[in-house]
């Protein structure tokens, strides 16, 4: 009785959103600090209304959403909607510096932006220094007419599931002694399944996650990786995946039982409870794709799906079997096997390409800062194109754009690397006409030295790409070319760049506005693994209004 009951509501909701115009999602996060004992240590953590992960954010494709975010934190931040298009409201991308200017603390901004054209899964983050170890929660996109628009048969539940990463300190503090050492910032303690670590810790009693479940239905996992420096795999014993959507992009449904995830990505993934009713595992661990040995996290995050009524003793028995943590097949495998669903209406990939760019990146050793006061030896510099991405101090990227400030940026950076050996810190943009198909070939350098290669996840904001081709080595452009998938690519904001390999990406810069690509670890971020695309505006109506009223400046 009570399933069949449970049944009826996702219907009427669902007619409900069909008949309803596109509405306002209104919500307050109040950041500041949180007390939390959590793997036997008490810390004060800072989090959006006292929770970790934060509120979830949930909309249908159309809608308005309106956050007012009140900055009750020592710390001055920017929160970022990670993936949304930001359609003629790039003041509302968060990215610190590039588009905003940081809250300042005790001060407000109302973040307001629209969902255009967009459904998944997304998640919304801090956007200054680490403080996105503990400032995250989930953004999921609906159809407009609710669940009945999904490419697929409507689950019977839908579970996020967040993975984070956990330290034992003030995560401002590990950010200090990044800086201080020059090394980036030490592993993390923990890593987490929806804020919590599950029960393979040292410590008797740290949180798990649970969720409950009923046999022989299908469920939506809507998987986010926030952890701020780690690809993971992620299983659940005994059940297998379909994955149906990347990056708030469907794909073609893709069988797996292995779910791999960078910072920055999302993966839907269908799960059918067709187990004999039990308790199964749910773990997630490291991938670690170095080439040299660094110490990593090897611990398991790990969760627990409960069906209902089932005994409880099979638990310990039904560990999934973890790929090894070295284990680059089976994550290239899984990487490099999507594509996209298209659809009537979908934006097919452009066959005209305006410019054609070759972005190389990398990691190397420089010289110690005069404040990096505990630095030996040499601080790692990352930089592309040769050019270690400086963050400005005075303004914004986009207000100096929009105020046509000078001195803050300039419009030189190049289209392919200089032959130039070191790295300049500045702050240089690739300025591209609106409208324009802009074509990036990601080349990460190989290194034969100490400091190795490993993947890089290089995020876009403002734009979908399309990845027509990923491979290992240096790109060859007449051997790469013809294998360009043109027809139904996937569909990301953030691809892993295989270390020492390249990505081929595409899309159309249709959004006036500054827009930051770099490295979504937070260990290669602010060692200057950036850059920024200035899109100018468009034909009318396709201009920038001007910023919000209660738009931050900078002090
Ligand atoms: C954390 O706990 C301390 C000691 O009980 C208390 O003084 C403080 O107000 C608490 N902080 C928060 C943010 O709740
Ligand atoms: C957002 O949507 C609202 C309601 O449809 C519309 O009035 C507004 O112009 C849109 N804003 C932008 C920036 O497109
Ligand atoms: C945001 O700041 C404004 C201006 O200081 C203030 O009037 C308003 O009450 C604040 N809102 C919240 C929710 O704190
Ligand atoms: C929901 O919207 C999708 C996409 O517009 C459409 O294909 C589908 O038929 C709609 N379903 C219902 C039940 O309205
Ligand atoms: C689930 O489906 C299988 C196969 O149809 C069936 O054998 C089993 O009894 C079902 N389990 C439950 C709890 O309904
Ligand atoms: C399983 O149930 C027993 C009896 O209710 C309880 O003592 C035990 O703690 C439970 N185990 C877990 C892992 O929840
Ligand atoms: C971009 O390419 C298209 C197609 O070749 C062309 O029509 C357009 O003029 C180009 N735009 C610029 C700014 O060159
Ligand atoms: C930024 O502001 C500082 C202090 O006002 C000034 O010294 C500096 O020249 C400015 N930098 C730029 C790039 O405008
Ligand atoms: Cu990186």
């Amino acid at each position: 009785m009570e399933r069949a009951a449970a049944m009826v509501v996702p219907l009427v909701l669902a007619l409900c959103a069909a008949m309803a115009s596109a509405a306002v999602v209104e919500h307050t996060f109040n950041v500041g600090g949180m007390n939390i004992s959590q793997l036997c240590t008490d810390s004060v953590i800072y989090t959006a209304n006292q929770q970790l992960p934060g509120p979830t954010i949930e909309a249908n494709e159309g809608d308005t959403v309106v956050v007012h975010v009140v900055n009750d934190s020592p710390y001055p931040l920017s929160v970022h909607w990670h993936g949304i298009f930001q359609l003629l409201s790039g003041w509302a991308d968060g990215a610190h510096m590039i588009t905003d200017c940081p809250i300042q603390p005790s001060a407000n901004f109302t973040y307001q932006f629209n969902v255009t054209g967009q459904e998944g899964t997304l998640w919304w983050h801090a956007h200054s220094s680490l403080l996105r170890a503990t400032i995250y929660g989930a953004l999921i996109l609906k159809p407009r007419n609710g669940t009945a628009g999904y490419p697929f048969q409507a689950p019977f539940g839908e579970i996020p599931i967040i993975l984070g990463e956990w330290w034992n300190k003030n995560v401002n503090d590990v950010e200090t002694d990044a800086h201080l050492t020059g090394l980036g910032p030490p592993i993390s303690d923990a890593l987490t399944i929806n804020g919590m670590p599950g029960d393979q810790t040292p410590c008797q009693g740290a949180g798990v996650y649970e969720v409950e479940v009923a046999s022989n239905e299908t469920y939506l996992l809507r998987i986010i990786n926030a952890a701020v420096n780690v690809e993971l795999f992620f299983k659940v014993a005994g059940h297998a995946f379909t994955v149906v959507a990347v990056d708030a992009s469907y794909t073609d449904p893709y069988a797996t039982d292995v779910i791999v995830i960078a910072p920055g990505q999302t993966v839907d993934a269908l799960m059918t409870t067709s187990a004999p009713p039990a308790w199964y595992y749910m773990a997630a661990n490291v991938l670690d794709s170095k080439t040299v040995p660094i110490r990593f996290n090897t611990g398991t995050a790990t969760g627990i799906v409960k069906y209902e009524g089932a005994p409880n003793d099979t638990v310990a028995s039904s560990m999934p079997a973890m790929p090894a943590h070295t284990d680059v097949v089976t994550a290239g495998t899984f990487y490099w096997s999507l594509a996209g669903l298209v659809r009537p209406g979908d934006p097919l990939v452009p066959a005209a390409v305006n410019h054609s760019m070759l972005v190389e990146f990398g990691m190397e050793q420089g010289p110690c800062a005069p404040d990096q006061t505990r630095c030996q030896g040499f601080a790692l510099v990352a930089s592309m194109n040769r050019y270690s991405f400086q963050f400005p101090r005075n303004a914004s990227l986009l207000k100096a754009m929009y105020d046509g400030l000078p001195g803050v940026y300039s419009e030189d950076f190049p289209s392919s690397p200089p032959p130039v050996p070191v790295a300049s810190k500045a702050t240089p943009v690739k300025k591209v006409m609106y409208g324009d198909v802009v074509e990036v070939v990601l080349q990460s350098r190989a290194y034969s030295g100490v400091l190795g290669t490993e993947n890089h996840p290089i995020h876009l904001h403002g734009f979908n790409f399309f990845v027509l081709a990923q491979g290992l080595g240096r790109f060859d452009p007449i051997m790469a070319e013809g294998a360009y998938n043109l027809v139904n690519p996937q569909v990301r904001n953030t691809v892993v760049v295989p270390g020492g390999g390249w990505a081929v990406i595409r899309f159309t810069a249709n959004n006036p506005g500054m827009w930051f690509m770099h490295c979504h670890l937070d260990a290669h971020l602010p060692l200057g693994l950036a850059m920024v695309f200035e899109v100018p505006d468009g034909p009318a109506p396709n201009l920038l209004p001007p910023p919000p009223v209660d738009y931050p400046i900078c002090y």
